[in-house]
């Protein structure tokens, strides 16, 4: 395989955008700061717009995971961990800089690696992720202040498996608060979605972080199911389906490595009578069709109150009916492709039972493209708690609606789900939205507003959902343990 730089690409429907890019054609893994050939059998990344390639990505065997483990643990015990604060804070930062002037480039790999809308990649994706850096590189030598006593010491090596979702963003969660607080990584991203880990892994050289402090390793699941049993591994982190989370959950089970778990959602968003509608439409809209409902904490549920069904059902299909699917590189567009052929068909599946239960079933008469992988926009009517519609995580554009009459019931209905990751709340009176809120087992619950992220502020789940926090200083504290006595152990 040659890993030479030349300019490639075979999707060209909007030549300014895709012009920023000089894509590889292939890719190695990344490891103690070079790429290199893996072990394993090469795979694809398509777009999920067109199927057509943009690049050969190396696999990572179980001796390539090796190799970056012992990178990490060389760059730990040589370097990182003897680093001050405030020089491990200057690379974050140079890192951070760097993204933002790459930021462009970022957000076209994003929206051709993923499918997303370009809108999206360019405004939330690629800021938010520098930002995770920004604000974590100003933690780096505040650690006492982390909240996890005085003189808190790093883990060492810290595994971390993302998805394919917010590739970039994912990363930053996991890469920024894990070398703030001295650890070193081994990351592996999702199959479908290496490209911006491999472009960032780049901007880790442009920056000179020393070597092996950061390696990223491609490759399929057995990947990072190698990569987290990996005994020399300190600290496992995690997001992805609850399924996977649950036989990491059982496989670090008695070794001593600190675990982070990430997973589904099936949030609720709970819309009252006074609420501000205009608004409240909006972010019904984009509580579920943001990033094709790819969101673990999307409000894939709403939950209207009654007297207010037919007037909110009428308006949210007339929005519906504005929404542009199409090109992700396209501005205009509103709804990107489906990120797989495999989540397609998880989709159209848990819909069709939908229909098979007895819920109504509505989409906007709207044209996809015949390549790629598409779903209109969907409502869900007529749906009851006992509907898998109500209950499985879709992760695509598909929205179930319920009713309520009275707060209690909203809450007992929100809160009937074994996941607990986020809601919203809609209402004119803030003395209802806490009442509600208090009473909400969700990790993360919106005001009249949904799917807002800020890196101060931790975000994780209840119940089914996982455990632990990332982001503000909670997501710091997951990445140290308190500093041994002197004299123990
Ligand atoms: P997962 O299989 O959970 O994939 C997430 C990450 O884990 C990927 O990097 C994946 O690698 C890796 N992985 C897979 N099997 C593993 C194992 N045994 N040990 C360690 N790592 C492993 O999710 P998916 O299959 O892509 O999506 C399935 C469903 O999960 C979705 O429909 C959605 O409901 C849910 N999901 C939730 C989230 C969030 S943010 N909560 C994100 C993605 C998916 P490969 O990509 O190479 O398989």
């Amino acid at each position: 395989m040659s890993f030479s730089s030349t300019s490639f690409l075979n999707y060209a429907p909007a030549p300014e955008s895709t012009a920023l890019l000089n894509l590889k054609p292939d890719y190695g893994l990344f490891i103690n700061g070079d790429f290199q050939p893996g072990n394993g059998t090469p795979f694809q990344t398509i777009s999920p717009a067109t199927e057509k390639q943009i690049a050969m990505i190396a696999s990572a065997n179980e001796a390539d995971v090796d190799t970056a483990v012992a990178a990490a643990r060389r760059a730990y015990d040589r370097t990182w961990s003897r680093m001050s604060g405030s020089d491990r804070g200057k690379y974050l930062f140079r890192i951070a800089r760097l993204m933002q002037e790459r930021a462009r480039e970022l957000a076209v790999a994003e929206s051709l690696d993923n499918g997303k809308p370009i809108t999206e990649s360019r405004d939330v994706d690629i800021p938010l992720a520098a930002a995770w850096f920004f604000y974590y590189a100003g933690w780096a030598d505040k650690l006492d202040y982390a909240g996890v006593g005085p003189n808190p010491a790093a883990l060492g090596v810290a595994a971390q498996v993302i998805p394919w979702n917010f590739p970039l963003l994912m990363l930053a969660w996991k890469i920024a608060p894990a070398l703030a607080a001295g650890n070193t990584v081994v990351l592996k991203p999702a199959e479908t979605t290496p490209l911006t880990a491999l472009l960032f892994a780049e901007i880790l050289q442009q920056a000179d972080l020393p070597a092996g402090v950061v390696n990223i390793i491609t490759g399929a699941g057995s990947t990072g199911q190698a990569l987290v049993n990996h005994p020399d591994v300190n600290k496992v982190a995690f997001t992805g389906s609850t399924a996977v989370g649950r036989m990491i959950a059982r496989s670090v089970a008695g070794t001593g490595k600190k675990l982070t778990l990430e997973l589904g959602g099936k949030g609720a968003n709970i819309v009252f009578d006074d609420a501000p509608i205009d608004q409240a439409i909006e972010g019904i809209i984009s509580g579920v069709f943001f990033n094709q409902g790819h969101v673990c904490c999307a409000g894939s549920r709403l939950l209207v109150q009654e007297s207010i069904h037919d007037e909110v059902i009428d308006r949210l299909k007339a929005r519906m009916s504005t929404l542009r699917v199409g090109d992700p590189l396209d501005k205009n567009t509103d709804v990107g492709a489906i990120n797989s052929a495999e989540q397609l068909q998880r989709i159209r599946e848990l819909s069709d039972i939908g229909e098979q239960e007895g819920a109504e079933r509505w989409s906007p008469d709207c044209a996809l493209p015949q390549n790629g992988f598409w779903f209109a926009p969907t409502i869900f009517t007529n749906v009851s708690t006992s509907h898998r519609i109500a209950r499985d995580e879709v992760f695509g554009p598909v929205l179930s609606v319920l009713t309520f009459r009275t707060p209690a019931e909203a809450i007992a209905k929100a809160n009937n789900t074994p996941y607990g990751l986020s809601a919203g709340i809609w209402s004119d009176k803030g003395s209802r939205i806490l009442a509600v809120a208090d009473k909400l087992r969700a990790g993360v619950i919106w005001a009249n507003t949904f799917n807002k992220f800020d890196p101060a502020s931790p975000f994780g789940g209840y119940k089914e959902s996982g455990y632990g926090r990332e982001g503000g200083r909670h997501g710091l504290a997951a990445y140290l343990a308190p500093a041994a006595r002197p004299g123990s152990r």
